[in-house]
């Protein structure tokens, strides 16, 4: 059974990212399990292409850094003509009304002039992403479930109506972790897009950028560590992010603490370690740009190969050569 996973290069991968993905893909991730830099879905609005490459060839070697087997890796675009082809092919299978209807479209197109059609059949090629890798499930947030949803109902019409090529997907919930909020405002997730820096620390932070960060964090009120989520959601980050670099319980951790000083010079060496691995196996990589360009073409190769007789199947039974 395939898993597929990916990440769009929208920003600096950051600390939640880290925590909440790419460390339990590495440790976690089965044997055949695939995970990709989602570049294509970074085309989708307003960017800049020479950041979106950069970022793209960086998050390829973070996720090799952080320890997935270089072959479980590709970048979407180095197999943009499989993608592309079959994404044709599931647009020619889907309704526009299905597409119409998706949520994130509604949420993200509304009062926005110019929305590109790119975004309304985004999930058409994320659909494509799945059904070319044979991925039989999709770790993914709420916010992506009714894609998943889509990517399925597709299959099974093209299957039922041209033939069975398409492994049916499904959405499954990610492993519950605590998700890592933003610093300076813990009220939100950390994002690497978040448009004020100063709450995200970035897995490519360097240590002295780190400990500035998190003692600025909000800690709100209050004189002694207390875990409460709740009320005092500042210092229930903080505790968190310790609990996940050092394990641990956020409520026990809190007790070892006589000031947020002390807690905050805690967690910022803390994640200094946690990240320090995978920080210098990235600058390594990406130093290196021959390595990096062999482990890409094969893991494009591979990616395009896995799929080339689905994309072929498809492509004959909906009536092309
Ligand atoms: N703050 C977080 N805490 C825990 N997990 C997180 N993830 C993201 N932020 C946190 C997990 O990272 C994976 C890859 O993320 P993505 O590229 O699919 O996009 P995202 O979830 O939207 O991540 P960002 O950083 O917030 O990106 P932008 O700013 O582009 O929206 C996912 O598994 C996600 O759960």
């Amino acid at each position: 059974m395939i898993r597929l996973s990916g990440i769009t290069p929208s920003g600096h991968i950051q600390l939640g990212n880290h925590l909440g993905a790419i460390r339990r893909w590495a440790a976690e991730g089965g044997p055949e399990d695939l995970y990709f830099v989602s570049d294509m879905h970074g085309m989708t609005t307003t960017h800049n292409p020479a950041r979106l490459r950069s970022l793209a060839a960086e998050q390829l070697a973070m996720l090799i850094a952080s320890g997935i087997a270089p072959e479980r890796v590709f970048v979407q675009s180095d197999i943009a003509r499989e993608l592309g082809a079959l994404t044709w092919i599931l647009e020619c299978t889907c309704s526009y009304g299905e597409a119409a209807r998706m949520i994130q479209f509604k949420e993200k197109s509304k009062g926005q002039a110019g929305v590109r059609l790119s975004l309304l059949t985004y999930p058409v090629l994320m659909a494509a992403d799945i059904l070319l890798q044979g991925a039989g499930e999709v770790p993914v947030g709420e916010d992506q479930r009714q894609h998943v949803e889509l990517a399925r109902a597709l299959a099974k019409r093209f299957n039922g109506t041209y033939g069975d090529v398409f492994t049916m997907p499904k959405a499954v919930l990610p492993p519950s972790g605590a998700r890592v909020k933003d610093l300076a405002d813990p009220t939100r997730k950390m994002s690497k897009s978040a448009r004020d820096e100063v709450g995200v620390v970035f897995v490519l932070d360097e240590p002295d950028q780190i400990r500035r960060k998190i003692r600025r964090a909000v800690t709100d009120g209050g004189t002694r560590p207390v875990f409460s989520p709740e009320t005092r959601p500042g210092m229930a980050n903080l505790l968190e992010i310790l609990a996940a670099c050092t394990g641990g319980k956020p409520e026990v951790l809190a007790e070892h603490f006589p000031s947020y000083g002390a807690l905050k010079e805690a967690v910022a060496e803390a994640v200094i370690e946690e990240l320090r691995p995978v920080r210098e196996g990235t600058v390594a990589l990406l130093a290196d740009p021959a390595e990096l360009d062999r482990v890409r073409k094969a893991g494009a190769a591979r990616a395009a190969e896995r799929g080339e007789h689905r994309l072929s199947s498809a492509l004959r039974l909906i009536g092309g050569n």
